[in-house]
């Protein structure tokens, strides 16, 4: 009885102070980290994406033209091309004339748009 009791708050204890300390270091941590993080994170994830305009769009087909600059991913200069849609849905919310950044993917020589999002 003694015995558990002792056991039982000996674990009690040395839990409350671990508990104690991890928040405490994971919250040092924290403070100095995450700002870094969050102002890094997004202009990467922008950069290499591609501005281009929409020059015409085939619902049907899922096929849009794009009048796009540089590709570097795929090493592409700036051009006006055909490019097909991984999903056609992708294509509900553009219109011909819009401003738009892309990250395409060559899938076995078939140039793919795999994102696509209007640009503010
Ligand atoms: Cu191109």
């Amino acid at each position: 009885m003694t015995l558990t009791l002792n056991t039982q708050m000996k674990t009690t204890l040395s839990s409350i102070s671990l508990a104690l300390l991890t928040p405490m270091a994971a919250l040092a941590n924290d403070a100095h980290h995450k700002p870094a993080t969050a102002e890094t994170s997004t202009p990467a994830g922008v950069a290499d994406m591609t501005d281009a305009e929409v020059r015409k769009i085939d619902m049907e087909t899922g096929k849009v033209t794009l009048r796009h600059a540089d590709i570097k991913s795929l090493d592409m200069p700036a051009m006006t091309m055909v490019f097909v849609v991984k999903d056609k849905t992708m294509l509900d919310k553009l219109k011909t004339g819009d401003k738009v950044k892309f990250k395409a993917i060559n899938d076995a020589g078939k140039f793919t748009v795999t994102e696509i999002q209007k640009d503010k």
